[in-house]
């Protein structure tokens, strides 16, 4: 059965092979990106994975990729990156593969990794300038196990480790500035949702080297509580209401990519989702929701001045 499944992925597009005969869940914006991200980066790479939703797609001796992927534990990816770097400079200087089966070499792993327990990993290879991408897919949570709460949990969602009646306490650490301060070649957030915003960076990061970030955020309905068919709905939100900015790093400088006109109300976003519920039922928990405005407010405002 496994046979025909890879038979058949052989025949599809490079853009239709993730996913395929996978147990992903239906509606998955961290699939929707990587498949859209893949499409640009083809077959000349070599993932390394650390634990999460996306190990899924591999299933012992199947990959739907058709370069190499390698796993790794949640917090060492980016040393396992180091290593199939060195290999692939090692056989290209001893002349045993030519320039044109040299691989791009990509860090592919979700927020608590990249957030959290690999967030050392990551800064000790950012700062020995290893030439990579990382491509974090942020579904804000321990998604894999759960949706526990992760670096990367926004204010005020419920997630199975923050059942409280104001949800998680904390708030999402800033990635993007984390990497931006490394000064490394390249940080760009993207979302499924927006794929021309997306592709246009996913190029301008195959065409660069050193140390590339790329985090997208990941609709997740499973963990955010929502009906799979809403996924572009709730990415494309994400952006009109001013809470996922598209922007970019480069020659030190940040740019916004894509500035919504007038913002959408945090509150259209919020309200689809299950994480959210208790903001509106029983009562409206008016002082948080203007909370998560007010600080959505102020990024742009500073923006502005
Ligand atoms: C050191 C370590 N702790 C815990 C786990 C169990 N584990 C496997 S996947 C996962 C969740 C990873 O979250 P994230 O990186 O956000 O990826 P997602 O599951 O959301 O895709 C955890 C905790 C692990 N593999 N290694
Ligand atoms: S839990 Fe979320 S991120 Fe993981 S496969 Fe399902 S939809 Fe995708
Ligand atoms: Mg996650």
């Amino acid at each position: 059965m496994k046979e025909i499944t890879l038979k058949r992925m052989k025949d599809l597009p490079s853009a239709h092979l993730l996913g395929s005969g996978t147990p992903m869940c239906a509606g998955c914006g961290g699939l929707g990106a990587l498949q859209e991200i893949y499409d640009v980066l083809g077959e000349k790479t070599v993932f390394i994975n650390a634990a999460g939703c996306m190990t899924l797609l591999a299933n012992y001796p199947f990959t739907p990729f058709r370069g190499s992927w390698l796993y790794t534990a949640m917090a060492s990816a980016p040393a396992g990156a180091q290593g199939v770097r060195d290999a692939l400079d090692i056989l290209l200087e001893q002349n045993r593969i030519s320039n044109d089966e040299d691989l791009e070499t990509i860090v592919l792993t979700g927020d608590g990794a990249a957030y959290g327990m690999g967030l050392s990993a990551t800064s000790g290879a950012i700062e020995r300038g290893l030439d990579f991408i990382y491509l974090c897919y942020d579904n804000e949570g321990y998604g894999n196990t759960g949706q526990q709460f992760s670096a990367a949990t926004p204010h005020g969602a419920r997630t199975s480790t923050s059942t409280g009646p104001a949800g998680y306490s904390g708030y999402k650490k800033d990635l993007f500035a984390i990497w931006s301060a490394h000064q490394p070649t390249y940080v760009a957030t993207v979302i499924a949702a927006e794929p021309v915003d997306l592709t246009r960076k996913i190029q301008k990061a195959r065409s660069l080297k050193g140390p590339r970030l790329i985090l997208a955020l990941a609709p997740c309905p499973t963990g955010w509580g929502y009906d799979p068919k809403l996924s572009i709905d709730i990415g494309k939100l994400a952006v009109q209401t001013g809470i996922w900015p598209l922007k970019e790093f480069v020659d030190g400088q940040v740019q916004h990519t894509k500035i919504p006109k007038s913002r959408r109300p945090v509150e259209d976003y919020l309200r689809l989702q299950g994480r959210f519920a208790h903001l509106f039922e029983p009562q409206r928990q008016g002082k948080l929701i203007d909370e998560i405005q007010g600080r959505v407010d102020a990024y742009w405002q500073n923006l502005a001045d």
